[in-house]
């Protein structure tokens, strides 16, 4: 048996949930399905700040940061939800169970790493190898993959040239499936690489067909090699679709991406990397020696980014469905900016007791105990904006006693220290 390539050993998906906030919502308000429709952040100013958009709405142009009046204009029919209210904060409590749902219907097809509050890394490789194997050598059959995508694949279909854009789209997908199915050798290899990343689509297709119908909640995602691959893939074709990214379509797409478009290469470091080697795309990568980018970035970080612009990466998806930390925080901008020791006080214990009530619900749910409580400060002065954090022992969960150890660990950065009020 040949050694399998390379960074082709696993099969690795990332699941996330299309507009997530703008579906639960929906759920909740089931006259809003279907419409154009936006989740704002209090609704105070203009309308409020919007947060999560609906795709009927994004076809009208509204985005995210956008004011609630501000996309009316775009859009005079659209429909704004607002997140709840608690401790005179965002409440994200009901967001944060419909993610627990679904997290818990995903896990019963494989490994799942829980991302964020609406994505999440799965190992497939073993359910997709099984898969592989009961196949037996037989096409599979193209209607199992009704939502599936094959990048590299998609576009050369014969697609029409009349009918609707959505037609179009449909057509080129069947047509890039086929031409995919096709491109596995025949009485194919259970070990070929290709047929079991097909294998893992396969089984995504069910699971996001489960996770429909347990929670009436929609997703995409992308099936590739490995967790970069996996997260880049889903943002190809959304909503609710999937798409495959083989090998053999990295070099095309890295081509024309963006580095920042890469995951952990979207930051300070991603920046640095464009910098120091004068590119902007990901494929430009290819052209530096491992040597050099030992030198730029150090052997570990030389080696990564080596692999990585050959869609080579082997971070494994970790077995987790919670959160590692519970947090919460708030912006106090301009004019609200917080100028006395009273008024911070006054919003380190709101803070602390959303934090209470959410320590509470996560012992009982999950018999576990938080151990440390960080605290962290931006401060945004005028162009520049600085950030501090610091962290002691979690002594008790409760908010009185949080909030004064959380006054102590940042009063030391008060830059109005020897006045008796002011912060
Ligand atoms: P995303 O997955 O980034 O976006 P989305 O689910 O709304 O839309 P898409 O279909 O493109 O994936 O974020 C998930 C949720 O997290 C989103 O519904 C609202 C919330 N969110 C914020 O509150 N603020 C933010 O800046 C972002 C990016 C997300
Ligand atoms: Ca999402
Ligand atoms: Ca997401």
């Amino acid at each position: 048996m040949e050694p399998v390539e390379r960074g082709k050993e696993r099969v690795v998906a990332l699941v996330d949930m299309d507009c997530f906030y703008v579906q639960v919502e929906q759920k909740s308000h089931p006259e809003l399905r279907g419409k154009p429709c936006a989740v704002v952040q209090y609704k105070t100013w203009q309308g409020g700040g919007i947060i999560a958009v609906s795709y009927e709405a994004r076809a009208y142009g509204v985005t995210r940061g956008m004011r609630g009046m501000e996309a009316q204009k775009k859009c005079p029919q659209l429909q704004l939800a607002r997140i709840p209210q608690a401790h005179g904060k965002a409440d994200l409590s009901k967001y944060r169970e419909a993610s627990v749902q679904v997290i818990a219907v995903m896990s019963r097809f494989a490994v799942i790493e829980r991302a964020s509050i609406d994505e999440a890394y799965v190992d497939l490789t073993a359910a997709a190898r099984q898969r592989a194997r009961q196949m037996e050598g037989q096409r599979v059959d193209s209607g199992l993959l009704k939502t599936t995508f094959v990048e590299g694949f998609s576009q050369n279909g014969q697609a029409q040239q009349s009918g609707d854009p959505a037609t179009l789209k449909e057509e080129g997908r069947r047509a890039g499936i086929e031409a995919w199915l096709d491109s596995l050798p025949p009485d194919c290899d259970q070990n070929s690489p290709e047929l079991q990343l097909t294998a893992g689509a396969l089984i995504v297709e069910e699971m996001r067909a489960a996770v429909e119908t347990e929670t009436g909640y929609r997703c995409s995602a992308g099936i590739s090699h490995n967790k970069v691959l996996a997260k880049l893939s889903c943002g190809l074709h959304k909503p609710n679709a999937q798409t495959i990214l083989p090998m053999c379509s990295v070099s095309g797409l890295f081509d024309a991406l963006p580095v920042g478009k890469i995951r952990n290469l979207g930051g300070k470091f991603g920046e640095s990397v464009t910098e120091q080697l004068h590119i902007k795309y990901m494929g430009q990568l290819r052209a530096f020696t491992e040597s050099r980018l030992h030198m730029d970035f150090g052997e570990k970080t030389g080696n990564w980014l080596f692999d990585l612009c050959r869609g080579v990466e082997f971070e494994p998806v970790r077995a987790r469905h919670l959160p590692k930390s519970i947090g919460c925080s708030k912006s106090f901008l301009g004019l609200q900016a917080l100028s006395s020791c009273e008024q911070v006080k006054h919003w380190l214990l709101q803070l602390a007791t959303e934090l209470e009530e959410r320590l509470n619900h996560d012992r009982q749910q999950n018999q576990r105990v938080g151990k440390q409580l960080s605290v962290s400060v931006r401060l945004e002065g005028s162009g520049k904006s600085s950030s501090f954090s610091r962290c002691c022992a979690l002594a008790q969960y409760q908010a009185q006693r949080i909030a004064k150890d959380a006054f102590e660990l940042i009063n030391g950065f008060n830059t109005a220290a020897n006045h008796q009020t002011a912060w």
